[in-house]
């Protein structure tokens, strides 16, 4: 080998190096433990408000001081009798649908969707959970109902995952009537898209008379659409002349766009009422996965039906054998920006006492020693990521923003927010409430809470492949610990 070979090899060498040594380097950082609390991912990001004492910059985990609250003490008082009371029992395994169709997925009491829980506003439901031979264990949330944080049923944060053959039960005090459903909150990615789900009414005390309810679940299974578990259109009884109210729960990971035949009246999103709605016609409205809307048509009194669609599935409401009137879906999407009127919101939404940053992208690296091109929040990679810490009853404005490349439907636990801006423009309408909100690519949401319920909080893409990607932050009361664990090790593996 002559000098200049042996430099040529010595340059080549050290150039691999360069490459390979960062690359194993960060490689072998993203390797997630095969046990960790949440409470140690990422980094503290107080929004701007006050630290707790001797907090530390570099790790959350210091936030588990002695003397704090641990998730299992944010509970529903105890001694109060159930005025509901349920039993659910998850299974692995065949899926008989009502459209006929086998399947491999889940049930809930032998059927998917599950059964509906239906509870009065202000009543305590109980829920007895049998997992009965779902091997890689379970856990329920009930989505949208702001329960306790010992009640939310995610797998590795408030609770452990129910084994087969064990049980758990969870308590809650309905809090806000309107459309919610429940489903699994450990693997949720692969159980709720096989089906492990269901819907949840919660009535108002005083229901407004003469209005007629029903219920449309959308799933996918083995990606064919459906409304409660029948593609196609179910038929529902409903006289001439009949105001029906439709609750629609969209349970896929992706926006659904919903229209009817009639004029609709967009009566309430995500278990809010809009204050005011008008009537709408030649436009649909979009269901963000893990959204619902209620949507309010009468009628017509020539004997005709309605048809609600859901994509190509949905409902057809008349009398017995009405036929209903073939309805193309519209091209215009009803905006929540601007529908109904504006009332007031039981907070002062101008003063912010926190104020943090959501800003969705995408970046090449490693997540649990994965090679990928990642969803990003703040430019940083699972588990490396912002824990949004907040003090109880504080007004907490975020800004989520989304530069992707894909529509995300967020999801926060335990709370609902309000919108206030989007991409600069104030609400004109009514309040927009939401716990789930598709933020599409290119958008800027200016959205608030109040900080009303203390806990540790999942706040995620409801796309729950992204999830599962690592789409996944959690918002934190200051001292409220978890002794949960994630990882393989623990069991618990939430998305
Ligand atoms: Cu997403």
């Amino acid at each position: 080998m002559t000098r200049r070979d042996r430099v040529r090899v010595l340059v080549a060498v050290v150039v691999t190096l360069a490459i390979v040594v960062p690359l194993g380097w960060m490689w072998w950082n993203s390797r997630l433990p095969s046990s960790y609390s949440v409470m140690d991912m990422g980094y503290p990001d107080y929004g701007g408000g006050a630290r707790p004492a001797g907090a530390h910059e570099q790790m959350a985990g210091m936030e588990h001081a002695p003397g704090g609250t641990s998730v299992t003490a944010l509970d529903t008082p105890k001694g109060r009798r159930p005025d509901v009371a349920v039993d659910l029992t998850a299974r692995q395994g065949k899926v008989h649908l009502a459209d006929g169709r086998t399947i491999d997925g889940y049930t809930v009491n032998g059927t998917s969707p599950g059964p509906t829980i239906t509870a009065t506003e202000g009543q305590l439901v109980e829920v007895h959970v049998r997992n009965a031979d779902v091997t890689g264990g379970i856990a329920i949330h009930w989505h949208g109902v702001d329960v306790p944080n010992a009640e939310d049923g995610v797998a590795g944060v408030t609770q452990n995952a129910i084994k087969p053959g064990h049980e758990h039960t969870y308590r809650w005090v309905a809090p806000h009537a309107g459309t919610f459903w429940y489903h699994s909150h450990q693997m949720s990615h692969e159980q709720v898209a096989g089906g492990l789900l269901g819907p949840i009414v919660i009535e108002p005390k005083t229901p407004e008379q003469g209005v007629q309810e029903a219920l449309a679940v959308l799933h996918l299974y083995d990606g064919k659409e459906t409304v409660n578990g029948r593609t196609g259109f179910e038929p529902v009884e409903a006289a001439p002349g009949q105001r029906v109210r439709v609750r629609a729960v969209n349970t896929d990971n992706g926006p659904q766009a919903m229209w009817t035949s009639t004029p609709y009246r967009l009566a309430a999103s995500d278990g809010y009422d809009v204050h005011q709605p008008t009537e709408v016609d030649g436009k649909s409205v979009v269901v963000p996965a893990g959204g619902r809307v209620d949507l309010e048509v009468t009628v017509p009194e020539d004997g005709s039906g309605v048809r609600v669609s859901l994509g190509n599935t949905g409902l057809v409401l008349g009398p017995s054998g009405a036929k209903a009137p073939a309805s193309p879906q519209p091209t215009k999407h009803l905006d929540l920006l601007h529908y109904g009127s504006p009332t007031e919101v039981p907070f002062d939404t101008e003063q912010a006492d926190r104020r943090f940053t959501y800003s969705i992208g995408r970046k090449p690296g490693f997540i649990d020693g994965k090679p990928g091109y990642w969803w990003s929040i703040n430019g940083h990679l699972y588990p490396d990521m912002p824990m949004m810490t907040v003090r109880e009853g504080d007004v907490v404005h975020m800004t989520i923003s989304n530069h992707s490349g894909q529509v995300h439907p967020m999801h926060l636990h335990g709370h609902h927010a309000v919108v206030l801006t989007r991409d600069g423009k104030p609400v004109t309408g009514s309040p927009w409430w939401f716990d789930s909100l598709d933020v599409q690519n290119g958008e800027s949401f200016e959205v608030a809470f109040v900080a009303n319920n203390p806990g540790i909080w999942m706040d995620h893409c409801h796309n729950l492949k992204h999830a599962a990607q690592g789409m996944v932050t959690h918002l934190m009361y200051e001292g409220v610990t978890t002794p949960y664990e994630l990882g393989s090790d623990s069991g618990n593996e939430p998305e």
